[in-house]
C-alpha cells in the first residue's frame, strides 16, 4: 500500500496525517504532497524526515490512494491525472462531489457502493456530513421530508488564514483578513460565496449533498450556515420532519445504536455537545434530542462534531480504510 497525502502541509491535510497515525492506518510507502511552494522542502512525520513532492511527481509514482485536501481547483486539474495512473482518489473538495458519475461517500452509510471502478471518490461537505450521519438512520425508520438546519461552525473551516485572522484578532495583532469583517466578538451568517438565489455556497452544498447521500431527491433541506469565532468544530440547530411519527426515546436509541455517533444528551446536568469536547475527536455528538412541539412528526436536535476529523480527515481516511479491507484498490 503506498498512499499520498495531497495538501499535507495544509489544516486539514496535517489532519489527516494525525488520523493515519491514531488509526494505525498499514502503508509502505506514504508520500508528501503540496504546491510547488513547498515541494523540495522537509516535513517531519512520526519522527521520520519527508520531502515535500510536487504534483508532477506524485503522479509519475502512481500510489495506490491518493487523500486530495488542497483546495477545489487542484483537484479539478489533478484527480483526472491521478486516476488515470490508476491511482484511487479520495478528494476532500467539493469539486467531483455533484457530478453524476462520481458517488457521495459517508462510510457508514454508503460505502458498500464503492466499486474498483471509483477512480475518484468525493468526501462530502463537513457541515453536511455531521447532519446526514445523524439523519440517515432516521430518514431509514421514519421517512425524513424536510429539515430546517442553521449552522454555527468554526473558522477552522476557512483553513490557516482564518485561525490566523482569529488569533491575531485576540491578540490585538494587525494581520490579514480571511474574512470581509472582524469574526472575533462577531458572527458572520455568510460561508462561502453567495448565489443568484440568495444562499451562500455552503448552504446549497447541505441541501444537494444530503440528497445525493440519502439517495433521495424528495428530501428538502433549508439552510442558514454561520460562522462563529470558534474552532473546535461545527455545531448544528437541526428540525427534521418526518412522514412518520417517532418516539423520542426510540430515536434515542436508534442514534446510540449509530456507528460514529454519541449522544451527550442530560440537560439536568448541563450535558449537551460542545465544539470544546468534540475538538479532535472522530465522532458526530448529538444532545439536545426533543419534540418540536408546534408541528406534527417533528424532532429538534443539537449535533456536533470537529470539521477537521468526521468533517473531513477521518471520513477520507474511514473511506481509505474500506478501499483497503475489501480489496477496491
Ligand atoms: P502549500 O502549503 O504548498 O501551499 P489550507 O487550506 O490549510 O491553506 O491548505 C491548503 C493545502 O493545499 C496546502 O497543503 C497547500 O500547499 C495545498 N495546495 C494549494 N495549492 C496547491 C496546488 N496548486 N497544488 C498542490 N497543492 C496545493
Ligand atoms: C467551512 N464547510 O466550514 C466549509 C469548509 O466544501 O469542503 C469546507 C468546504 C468544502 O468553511
Amino acid at each position: 500500500m503506498r498512499i499520498a497525502v495531497v495538501g499535507a502541509t495544509g489544516l486539514v491535510g496535517g489532519e489527516i496525517l494525525k488520523v493515519l497515525d491514531e488509526r494505525n492506518f498499514q502503508f509502505d510507502e506514504l508520500m508528501l504532497v503540496a504546491s510547488a511552494r513547498s515541494a523540495g522542502k522537509k516535513m517531519e512525520y512520526k519522527g521520520v524526515e519527508y520531502t515535500i513532492i510536487s504534483m508532477e511527481d506524485a503522479v509519475a509514482a502512481k500510489p495506490d490512494i491518493a487523500i486530495f485536501s488542497a483546495g477545489g481547483g487542484t483537484s479539478l486539474e489533478w484527480a483526472p491525472k491521478f486516476a488515470e495512473a490508476g491511482t484511487t482518489v479520495v478528494d476532500n473538495s467539493s469539486a467531483w462531489r455533484m457530478n453524476p458519475a462520481n458517488k457521495l461517500i459517508v462510510p457508514e452509510i454508503n460505502a458498500s457502493s464503492l466499486t474498483k471502478e471509483d477512480k475518484i471518490i468525493a468526501n462530502p461537505n463537513c457541515s453536511t456530513i455531521q447532519m446526514v450521519l445523524a439523519l440517515a438512520p432516521l430518514h431509514e425508520k421514519y421517512g425524513l421530508k424536510r429539515v430546517v438546519v442553521s449552522t454555527y461552525q468554526s473558522v477552522t473551516g476557512t483553513g490557516k488564514a482564518a485561525v490566523d485572522q482569529l488569533t491575531n484578532e485576540r491578540n490585538g495583532v494587525e494581520g490579514e483578513m480571511a474574512y470581509p469583517h472582524k469574526i472575533d466578538m462577531n458572527v458572520l451568517p455568510h460561508i462561502d460565496v453567495f448565489m443568484d438565489n440568495g444562499y451562500t455556497k455552503e448552504e446549497m452544498k447541505m441541501t444537494n449533498e444530503t440528497m445525493k447521500i440519502l439517495e433521495d431527491d424528495q428530501v428538502k433541506v433549508t439552510a442558514t450556515t454561520v460562522r462563529l469565532p470558534v474552532v473546535g468544530g461545527h455545531a448544528e440547530a437541526i428540525n427534521a420532519e418526518f412522514k412518520n411519527d417517532f418516539d423520542v426515546a426510540e430515536v434515542r436509541s436508534i442514534l446510540e445504536g449509530t456507528e460514529g455517533i454519541i449522544i451527550e444528551d442530560d440537560p439536568a446536568n448541563n450535558v449537551y455537545p460542545m465544539p470544546i469536547n468534540a475538538h479532535n475527536k472522530n465522532e458526530v455528538f448529538v444532545g439536545r434530542i426533543r419534540r418540536d412541539e408546534s408541528q406534527a412528526n417533528t424532532l429538534n436536535m443539537w449535533v456536533v462534531a470537529d470539521n477537521l476529523r468526521k468533517g473531513a480527515a477521518t471520513n477520507a481516511v474511514q473511506i481509505a480504510e474500506y478501499l483497503v479491507k475489501n480489496e477496491l484498490v
